[in-house]
């Protein structure tokens, strides 16, 4: 038996791209199905971003789901970047009159989560075997199964929203489909625990043992990160090991306000920059991971993707309006912008971390760079436009 359904977008992930995308649409009266092959508290228990562009919570606005990141978000008007312990304020609300929200992307996940459930509206959790079809036939369809039952969605369009390792991407035909890549010759080991920030703004610091960043959650709850050898394991990294690498890259200084504690969530990522074109082909359109992924140097992974999916829910709202110009340019206005922000990433990763490649000559040319950013206003403000977000188009 095979149970048939029908709605106008069928979106593939319930991470923030597809929970973000779901809650813009609905909010139009469009109706949406979301699938994932995880469920709620799965994706949820995910620690991911914690920066949120004002582009960012301005979606969230639109979506109806600002309510508590107004609350509990941190308003944040600059940022550090560290040398050797020598730091330099990017001072984002001075040089853009701009500034970000720290707040996390569970938070974010957790909002739209909420709404969708409140609005009573679909999903399908721990689905298998989804495969999207026809999507140059005019009746595109996404087949899955759940519990042993195949399902069938027949709807307009596909949202790939399904990250780097789902399945939409794969749908594009290879001889259609190009890829772009860099993998980084180092992982990110991040902790949180239940400590003040060691500083109330993000530290980024470049050390000759390697990068670390101080961000946050709270004013009670640090996320803390350190370069990690990409081939290390959880069980090589005790919190004593952390803490002493950590204090280590901060520098005596700013180590000096360091409050230590057992950390309660700890995980490795690695670093990759890619990019996948088209980001639409027939029926199916990507956002976010599922098209692009960026080092989180310049915490830019959650806010691109809700940018994709600003301008995909601008798209689809166009087109049941009877006007298919932002469908049709879709991948070209979405891919360029995600090339200016993969610079940015890539630029922020090259300059703070050590590779083990790198000649004498190179570390020189991190430090001078440093050295010109904190002594230019004009290369502080490069840095800083690109952190508080670009335009959307
Ligand atoms: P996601 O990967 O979040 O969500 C995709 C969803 O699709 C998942 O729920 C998955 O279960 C589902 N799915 C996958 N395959 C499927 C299938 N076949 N069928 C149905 N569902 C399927 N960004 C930052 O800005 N700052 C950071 O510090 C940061 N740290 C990160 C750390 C890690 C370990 C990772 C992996 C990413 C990090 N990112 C960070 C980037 C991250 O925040 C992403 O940009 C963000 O989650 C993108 O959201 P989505 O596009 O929704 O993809
Ligand atoms: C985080 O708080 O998780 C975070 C902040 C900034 C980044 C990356 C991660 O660039």
């Amino acid at each position: 038996m095979t149970l048939i359904h029908k709605t106008q977008i069928c979106i593939i992930g319930a991470g923030p791209s597809g929970l973000l995308l779901a809650q813009l649409l609905s909010n139009a009266g469009i109706d949406t199905i979301v699938l994932d092959r995880k469920d709620r508290a799965y994706i949820e228990g995910r620690v991911r971003a914690g920066v949120l562009e004002q582009g960012t919570v301005k979606a969230l606005e639109e979506a109806g789901v600002a309510e508590r990141v107004h609350a509990e978000g941190l308003p944040h008007d600059g940022f550090e970047l560290a040398f050797d312990g020598v730091r330099h304020r990017i001072d984002l609300a001075g040089l853009t009159g701009s500034s970000v929200m720290v707040y996390g992307q569970t938070e974010v996940t957790k909002d739209l989560f909420d709404a969708r459930t409140a609005a009573g509206q679909q999903f399908f959790f721990n689905v298998e075997h989804v495969v999207p079809s026809d999507l140059k036939s005019g009746e595109p369809s996404v087949q899955f199964e759940l519990d042993g039952v195949q399902h069938v969605i027949k709807c307009d369009y596909i949202a790939g929203c399904d990250g780097f390792h789902g399945v939409s991407r794969k749908a594009i035909p290879q001889d259609v489909l190009k890829t772009f890549e860099r993998v980084y010759p180092f992982g990110w080991l991040g902790i949180l625990v239940d400590k003040p920030p060691v500083s109330h703004e993000l530290i980024y610091a470049n050390h000759e043992d390697g990068f670390a960043l101080a961000s946050m959650r709270s004013e009670t709850r640090s996320r803390y990160y350190i370069q990690c050898d990409v081939n290390d394991d959880l069980s090589q990294w005790s919190d004593d090991r952390f803490w002493e690498a950590f204090a280590k890259r901060l520098g005596p200084d700013t180590a000096a306000n360091l409050q230590i504690g057992a950390s309660f969530e700890k995980s490795i990522a690695p670093l990759r920059s890619f990019v996948a074109e088209p980001m639409g082909y027939g029926a199916l359109f990507l956002a976010g991971d599922a098209a692009h992924i960026v080092p989180p140097t310049g915490a830019k992974g959650l806010n691109l993707a809700v940018a994709d999916v600003r301008l995909l829910a601008r798209a689809l709202m166009s087109h049941y309006d009877g006007n298919d110009h932002h469908i049709d340019s879709y991948s070209q206005t979405v891919l360029n912008r995600v090339w200016k922000v993969e610079r940015f990433s890539w630029q922020l990763s090259m300059l703070m971390h050590q590779f083990p490649d790198n000649a004498p000559f190179d570390k020189r040319m991190q430090r001078a760079e440093f050295d010109y950013i904190a002594s230019s206003e004009a290369a502080s403000k490069a840095i800083a436009e690109n952190y508080v977000g670009l335009p959307l188009e």
